[in-house]
């Protein structure tokens, strides 16, 4: 998977009076520890919408280095570094911030000669994600929709295909009377976007396919909706996650089921047990064979 371009948010000359290091005085007396932060992020989904909510708030990465200086005390300035990396990676910048780069000065470290500064940099990467996306297609040449879908996605920076399902043909459910039939399936991605970057990746989809917006839950020829993301949740007014409907919809948890038997949605249990209860089961029949879908 080659890495996404990222945007960069970055905090410069966090200060606090830390007690790291390997001697007793220090430890004892502590000094001044300045820390420089950069994260990598897409900031389009925020910037676009002028929306806090999807991207990581400053402040909160501020605050958080400033405990961890506090924090310890560690021998070392690599342990620092280290801590305030997994801090934000795996907590407060958690799932948006893919990558972090994490500076600690020690200006006033005990070297024995008069120098200018001592620093440590790091680099860390967030562990890519496990997210599933399903698609379904109603309008137009279906076949080539879901073609062209899988092969736009497995494309896009950032994101490896690590699983599919097969290929369904569904009965609508819900919309107008008398649209055609569906064909559903589901995808395993392992990505390194951020979830309202993969959600643009997905809205990308439907747009190569000229999908149009015209009636809820109308005909369409494409559409990708972002069932998963890792174990996240979110209740953002474009990315419900996990999809706000996906527990009771037999047409997203059968082909999930046929790949992943033991998946679970985070929030509701295990799909095989949604999947018994899902109204629309008896209207799933199989689908064409399509190159790529099915199960690997
Ligand atoms: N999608 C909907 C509404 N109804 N029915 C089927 N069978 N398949 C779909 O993908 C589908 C639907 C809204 O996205
Ligand atoms: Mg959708
Ligand atoms: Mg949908």
């Amino acid at each position: 998977m080659s890495a996404p371009r990222l945007d960069r948010i970055e905090v410069t000359g966090i200060r606090a009076w830390g007690h790291h290091g390997v001697l007793a005085e220090e430890k004892r007396i502590g000094q001044e520890f300045v820390v420089d932060v950069t994260l990598h992020l897409s900031t389009a989904p925020a910037g676009r919408a002028d929306a806090l909510s999807r991207t990581v708030n400053y402040a909160e990465i501020a605050h958080a280095v400033h405990e961890e200086i506090l924090g310890g005390p560690h021998d070392l300035v690599e342990t620092l570094a280290e801590h305030i990396a997994e801090r934000i990676l795996s907590d407060t910048g958690r799932p948006l911030v893919r990558r972090a780069e994490v500076r600690v000065h020690k200006p006033a470290a005990p070297v024995g000669l008069p120098v200018g500064d001592v620093t440590v940099s790091i680099q860390r990467e967030a562990a890519p994600v496990e997210a599933v996306l399903a698609l379904g297609t109603n309008l137009g040449d279906r076949e080539e929709h879901l073609r062209a879908a899988l092969a736009q996605l497995a494309g896009t920076e950032g994101i490896e295909i690590a699983w599919t399902g097969p290929v369904l043909e569904t009965a609508p459910v819900g919309g107008p009377d008398g649209q055609g039939a569906f064909l559903n399936s589901v995808l395993g991605v392992r990505t390194q976007l951020g979830p309202f970057a993969l959600l643009e990746a997905a809205q990308a989809a439907e747009h190569a396919a000229r999908r149009e917006r015209l009636v809820r839950w109308g005909p369409r020829t494409l559409d990708v909706d972002v069932i998963t993301y890792g174990d996240w949740t979110s209740q953002d007014e474009t990315l419900t996650v996990p999809h706000p409907r996906a527990h009771q919809r037999a047409f997203v948890l059968a082909p999930w089921h046929a790949a992943r038997p033991d998946a679970e949605l985070p929030g509701h249990g295990p799909i095989a047990a949604l999947l018994r209860r899902a109204a629309d089961r008896d209207g799933l029949r199989d689908g064409p064979a399509i190159e790529g879908y099915g199960l690997s």
